[in-house]
Order: structure tokens, then C-alpha cells, then sequence
């Protein structure tokens, strides 16, 4: 015997066992599946076989003859207290055995948190009130920032300076703020050499955008509302905290719109920029004229 017919030799035999296992495994895959959820007195050209599989897959029935369960007894009565237990398992597979399945459902699918949690708005963050940012005052009390006076006609029934965050992370911002020119410091709100009379309020941690935000300012002498990002900004040399909300230009007396203005919060899947420096904001200022 020379080795090729040797190695003939097993291959046969080899094919032959694989041959063997194969038809093997197709007459035993229907047999499988069909006895994995189904009773001897239950086959499968029953009218029921379905739903009975169903209830069997769903944990609702077990079987009619313990602990074997190997019978279904589609034709006995339901007794009172069988039809609790399938009732009561019925429950447990839907996650309502608590009464209340809606709840159940969506907390599963919502990340722990009811529909109604997640589209619920947090109230409004009105600048200036208890427990918020207080209104900017140039730092020296010479550019003071307030809501529109109830003298300013139809702008005194504007919102009032505030901010929410939506439950999808945008911020929104609202309302009319109005610079007037205060005792302290030089007394008048001018932009200037500093930045400190142009700050209207600054956001909380959470509220602010991963860069630099510009928006158009509905006065036209004030041009730009602007959002400082969450790291900070250096403009001529004088550092700007993260969330500063502030104007390009400013002369007391002058007010800027903010209703409309919305960003997304830094966090998770923001892109960064680099760390922003500007020699100042009148390089904004020219950009946007030329
Ligand atoms: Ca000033």
C-alpha cells in the first residue's frame, strides 16, 4: 500500500462520517426545534400549536403534568387558579406586574426615565433673581445691565433675561437686556479698552458651549451677541470666563436681543477648538464690517 491510496482510503471513510452526521443533524434539527416548546399531546398540525408554543415561549404555561411538563392538556378546563397564574405570568413577560406596563415599557427603553420625565422643560433661569447670575455692572457699576424698564413701552413686556436647557442639551436664551450708564467707574458703558461693561450675565457650569458662539445682535450699534466657551477666552490680554454672555459694542443706553438665541451645552460629542486668544474684540468688530 502506497501512501496516495492510504490517503484515498480515509478520505472516503472521512466523507462517509461526515455524510453520516449531516443527515443526522437534519433529521434531528426539525426535532429539535419542534421539542423545545412543544407537548406530546400538542403536534404540530394542532390548530392551536402556535399559540400554545407562544404561551410556552412566553412562560405563561409550563404544562399540565408536573414536574415533567412534558403535556399541554389542550382539551381539560381552566381552573380559577390556573388562570391566575397565566394571568399573572402573562404580566410578569410584559413587565406589568406592577399595573402599570406604559411605564414600565418606556423606562426600559428611555434610559430609566418616563416620556414624560424627558420632555418635561426645566423651568426658566431668570438672570437677576434669587439663586441665578446676577446682571453684569461693568465692574465698577459703570455699565448696568437690566431687563428693559416698564417705561420702554412694548419692549417692557419682553421676557425677562433668562436661559433653560432643553432634555436634548441645547441652551436657550431669552429675553431684552438693556446697558445703562451707572455712577461708579468712569460712569458710562462704553466698550472701550476692557471687556467688563460689554458682560450682560455668565452662564452656569453646564450651560455653556464648547466654543465660541456669534450671534446677531437685533441693534445694530451692538452688532454681535457673543457666548464665551466653557474653557474661557483671553481678549487683549484680559481673561473672559467660560458661558460670559456679552455684546461687541456697547454705549448706555443701548439694549440687545437675545430671544431666539440657542447652542448646544459643551459635553459629550462637542468638537473643541483651541483655546481661543484675541488681541481684542475689535478684531471681530473689523471682521464683520470689511
Ligand atoms: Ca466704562
Amino acid at each position: 500500500m502506497d501512501d496516495k491510496s492510504f490517503t484515498i482510503r480515509v478520505s472516503k471513510r472521512w466523507a462517509r462520517i461526515a455524510l453520516i452526521v449531516a443527515v443526522a443533524a437534519l433529521i434531528a434539527a426539525p426535532l429539535t426545534a419542534i421539542a423545545s416548546h412543544s407537548f406530546n399531546d400538542v403536534p404540530s398540525n394542532h390548530t392551536f400549536h402556535d399559540d400554545i408554543s407562544w404561551l410556552a415561549d412566553a412562560g405563561v404555561t409550563k404544562g399540565c403534568n408536573p414536574p415533567a411538563n412534558t403535556e399541554f392538556c389542550p382539551e381539560d378546563n381552566v381552573t380559577r387558579g390556573q388562570m391566575g397564574a397565566f394571568i399573572r405570568r402573562f404580566a410578569q413577560y410584559i413587565g406589568a406586574e406592577d399595573g402599570t406596563p406604559a411605564q414600565a415599557d418606556n423606562a426600559a427603553r428611555l434610559g430609566g426615565k418616563t416620556l414624560n420625565q424627558i420632555m418635561t422643560l426645566e423651568a426658566n433661569h431668570v438672570v437677576g433673581t434669587s439663586g441665578q447670575p446676577s446682571f453684569g455692572n461693568g465692574g465698577q457699576n459703570d455699565c448696568r445691565w437690566t431687563n428693559p424698564p416698564s417705561s420702554a413701552g412694548l419692549l417692557a413686556e419682553a421676557n425677562p433675561t433668562s436661559f433653560y436647557k432643553d432634555p436634548f442639551g441645547i441652551v436657550h436664551l431669552a429675553g431684552v437686556p438693556v446697558a445703562n450708564d451707572g455712577p461708579g467707574g468712569d460712569g458710562i458703558c462704553d466698550s472701550g479698552t476692557d471687556a467688563s461693561d460689554l458682560r450682560i450675565f455668565q452662564l452656569p457650569a453646564g450651560y455653556r458651549p464648547q466654543n465660541l458662539e456669534v450671534f446677531t445682535s437685533g441693534n445694530t450699534d451692538i452688532q454681535l451677541n457673543l457666548v464665551i466657551p466653557n474653557g474661557g477666552v483671553t481678549v487683549g490680554g484680559e481673561p473672559l470666563p467660560g458661558g460670559t454672555v456679552l455684546v461687541l459694542n456697547i454705549s448706555g443706553g443701548n439694549a440687545t436681543t437675545l430671544d431666539g438665541i440657542t447652542f448646544r451645552a459643551a459635553g459629550a460629542g462637542s468638537s473643541a477648538q483651541d483655546a481661543p486668544e484675541f488681541d481684542s474684540l475689535q478684531e471681530l468688530l473689523d471682521f464683520f464690517d470689511s
